[in-house]
Order: structure tokens, then C-alpha cells, then sequence
């Protein structure tokens, strides 16, 4: 299913003067409208392919219908997506969920939509039909050497896809740790993790970077072997300098300050990539900015700051991912609804004037930073993202479109009621 160019047009025609009123508005009290409206319209956000079905949980997945059945329909979903907004223009894989049977054509139909690779993702948390040893008790911290290097093998014919369709990263996620006490030599655990990513990363292509990503707890619930932001860093230091933490939203104990944790890494220039998502209590994957907008204002915040700082590029020197997925919605107007999250917020990180924060901090006046944040995170900027998506191509209100069009009883149509993509 594609949304054909001129249902884009005819859409935003019939907004557009109602749009034009409240862009004239915002813009106005804005000191660098058209700076802001080029930042917005290069960000780009990485869909990952394992999103675009519905999210399961350990106790029961409820299918809404239409989901891909193959890498090709995910791509199209991802472009369907990018057509909308024109700010999902990149798609993350997963190995083996997603393996591409024929490199070039895949290639072929991702340039079509406008589509990049991101990220490739391995996958040594579940064992695969036909695999030889379990990861029952983890990957490369695995205390058989036969199981690490079968980890380090798959993680390599990871890099392999992902060089036949020009991704230029590698994400390492591991659920390596341990349930009990007593049940792992963390040291041990520790050295044998980073050998295999010694090997893994030493498979690297030279323009590739490798994410180590952490996660406190789950599946494991007594320790995890790249259980914290520490620990990556440790690991991404030890390996060299293509390798880089990722930071997950998801990924932390209750309360811990995230925004704290990008400054810092950004100031070691070891902050690589970032997955998007929200949550009230763990790793729930809910959509971006629905349960706590003002952590991910503050986020933005230290991001933009600390990029700037290191006079990085916001559109492309950090690898941008929503990660999410979840039981209730469909999933492709979850999608539409996060990456709006995440250019309504990263407009309002803009807004906020530097100078007179770095003056309020300099004089200790705690109530004019304050000010200044709040001041920047209340301010409307629905419209200057539209305006963006706008002059980028983009529907106006890309979710009113979605469903004008009824894109998911067509999805159903065509894939039928019981489709399942892979993932989890
Ligand atoms: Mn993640």
C-alpha cells in the first residue's frame, strides 16, 4: 500500500489555511524560525522492522491484521510511514527476523521509498530453529567457549547483511546475565562478554561503528552482564574507538536521571546510537513522549547541548532509533505518533535560549533556569513541525491522512486478518 503523492497534496491543501494561521503564529515568537524548520526537516528517525507488528508479551499477542508477512512489505510500511511524515527515512534490522534473501533488490526497493539502512541488530537472546548450542545461559558471556563463539559468528554474519545493503552500524543487545546468586562469575562473565566483542569488533568494516546497548534487568533478574550505562562504557572504552554506548529509554532502573547519563557520554564522545520508546515502569515500549514528555524534554535538552558542544551534526553523527512495540494500537499510527513525539520535542530543545541558561547557571539562579526549561518545553510547536514536514513533502497531519485513506483495512485486504510479522 502506497499513498499516492497527490492525496498528500489534496490533504494538505484542505489544511492549509487553517495552518497557515498558526504557523504565522508560532514563527512569530520564535527567534530562528527558518534554523529550527531546516533542523527539523533533516532529522531522520530509524523504524525498526521488528514495530511494524503488534507487540507481544510474554502472556498473549493480539494481531491487528495487515501486518508484513516479508522484508519487502516491512520496507513498504517504513515507506508508507516516511511518506507521511518524511522523517522515517531509514529502517533497522533484525537478524534473523529479517534476512535478506537477495541483497540488491532489497536495496533497490528501499531507494525507492527514500529508505537508508540504520542499524543492524543480531539476535542471541532466542534460539533459533535448527541452532546448534542453546543460549540458555547467555551468549558471550557463556561459560562454554563452543556457545561465545557461535555468538561471535552470528554477530559477524550480522555485519555481512549489513554490508550487502550499506548499513554502516552494529547494535549489540545482549540479555546475558544471571536469574540467581551464586549462578555467575561476574568477572568471568564480564572477560568472556568482552572477548567476543573483541572479535566481533574486530570483523568491523572501517566506516562502521558497533553500539553496545545496555539494560538493567529482564530477562534476567538477578544481574545482566551489560547491565548499565557503567558497564557499556567500560566495554565501548576497552574495544577501541568505533565503538559507542546506545542508550535506550527503557533500559534503566526507576528514576534514574537519563539526561545526566547522555551529557556525560556525549562528553567522552561515547554516545553512539539512541532508542526512543517511553514507560512507566520498566522496559514497557510505549510510545515516545505518552507517559513522560518532560524527561524526554530534558533529554533533548542535554543532547542538543552536549552535540553542540562536540560541534556534532544532529541529523547524522548519532544513530536514531524508536524502539517500541506494544499490545493496543496499530502499529504504524504508534509509529506516527512517536517520531512526532520526537520532532515536537526536539523543536522545543531548540527553542531554548543558551545564552541565558549558561547565565543563570553562572549565577546560581535556579529559578531563571527553571524558567527558561519550562519556558521552552510549554511553548506550542505543533505548527512549526507541520511546517517542516510540509516543505519536506510531507502531510500536514499525517495520521488524519492515515486514516482518511483507511490504510489498514487496505493492509488487511491485501496481507488478510491473520498475518504475523516476525519479531516478538
Ligand atoms: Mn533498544
Amino acid at each position: 500500500m502506497q499513498i499516492e503523492k497527490y492525496k498528500i497534496e489534496e490533504h494538505n491543501r484542505s489544511l492549509l489555511k487553517e495552518h497557515g494561521r498558526r504557523f504565522e503564529f508560532a514563527a512569530a515568537g520564535v527567534t530562528d524560525a527558518e534554523g529550527i524548520l531546516g533542523r527539523l526537516v533533516d532529522f531522520q528517525v530509524a523504524i525498526p522492522s521488528w514495530a511494524l507488528g503488534t507487540g507481544g508479551t510474554r502472556f498473549g499477542r493480539f494481531s491487528g491484521g495487515g501486518e508484513p508477512r516479508s522484508l519487502e512489505e516491512k520496507i513498504e510500511d517504513v515507506g508508507l510511514l516516511h511518506a507521511l511524515n518524511r522523517s522515517s527515512g531509514a529502517i533497522s534490522l533484525h537478524i534473523p527476523w529479517d534476512i535478506p534473501k537477495q541483497a540488491s533488490s532489497v536495496r533497490a526497493l528501499a531507494a525507492q521509498f527514500g529508505l537508508k539502512f540504520d542499524a543492524m541488530n543480531s539476535n542471541t537472546f532466542q534460539d533459533q530453529p535448527g541452532q546448534e548450542l542453546s543460549y540458555k545461559f547467555g551468549s558471550l558471556q557463556h561459560v562454554r567457549k563452543d556457545v561465545r563463539k557461535q555468538a561471535v559468528d552470528h554477530n559477524i554474519e550480522v555485519i555481512r547483511y549489513g554490508e550487502e545493503l550499506g548499513s554502516k552500524s552494529l547494535t549489540v543487545w545482549l540479555s546475558d546475565g544471571s536469574c540467581f546468586p551464586g549462578q555467575l562469575n561476574f568477572r568471568q562473565a564480564f572477560q568472556n562478554t568482552l572477548e567476543g566483542l573483541k572479535e566481533i569488533y574486530a570483523a568491523l568494516p572501517a566506516d562502521w561503528k558497533m553500539f553496545v546497548e545496555y539494560k538493567a534487568f529482564e530477562p534476567n533478574f538477578y544481574s545482566t552482564t551489560v547491565g548499565d550505562w557503567g558497564q557499556s562504557l567500560l566495554y565501548a572504552s576497552k574495544l577501541g574507538p568505533k565503538a559507542y554506548t546506545l542508550v535506550d529509554l527503557g533500559h534503566h532502573l526507576p528514576n534514574a536521571n537519563i539526561e545526566q547519563i547522555v551529557a556525560l557520554l556525549l562528553m567522552e564522545g561515547k554516545l553512539g546510537g539512541f532508542h526512543f520508546n517511553d514507560s512507566k515502569y520498566g522496559d514497557d515500549d510505549l510510545t515516545v513522549g505518552s507517559i513522560k514528555p518532560y524527561q524526554l524534554f530534558l533529554i533533548f535538552n542535554e543532547l542538543v547541548e552536549g552535540m553542540d558542544a562536540r560541534g556534532m551534526n544532529h541529523a547524522t553523527d548519532l544513530g536514531w532509533m524508536i524502539d517500541a512495540s506494544h499490545n493496543v494500537k496499530d502499529p504504524l499510527e504508534d509509529l506516527l505518533q512517536s517520531v512526532e513525539a520526537i520532532l515536537l520535542t526536539y523543536a522545543q530543545a531548540l527553542l531554548i535560549d543558551r545564552k541565558r541558561l549558561v547565565a543563570a547557571q553562572q549565577g546560581n539562579d535556579v529559578v531563571a533556569a527553571q524558567e527558561l526549561l519550562q519556558g521552552a518545553f510549554r511553548t506550542d510547536v505543533r505548527a512549526l513541525v507541520a511546517e517542516a514536514r510540509l516543505r519536506a513533502g510531507g502531510a500536514l497531519d499525517p495520521l488524519a491522512l492515515y486514516r482518511a485513506e483507511r490504510v489498514r483495512e487496505h493492509l488487511i485486504k491485501e496481507r488478510g486478518a491473520g498475518t504475523v510479522a516476525t519479531g516478538l
